[in-house]
């Protein structure tokens, strides 16, 4: 199982934190979705495109450093 992390220094709040899970949570082969509000990181587990977990995060709102 593969394990992609990503920094996203827009990460403020809660609000941030569901956005991204739920934006991020929709993308083929994700399996889970942690998203740390204290390191501002996106960490994805399972197979998905890294490129779609970006663009997921786009979607959201933000931006993945
Ligand atoms: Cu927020």
């Amino acid at each position: 199982m593969n394990q992609l992390v990503l920094s996203v220094p827009d990460i403020s709040c809660g609000h941030c934190v569901n956005a991204i899970t739920g934006s991020v949570g929709e993308v083929p082969g994700v399996s889970a979705v942690d998203v740390d509000l204290t390191t501002k990181t996106v960490t994805v587990t399972g197979a998905a495109d890294p490129s779609a977990v970006r663009s997921a995060i786009a979607e959201a709102g933000y931006e993945a450093a």
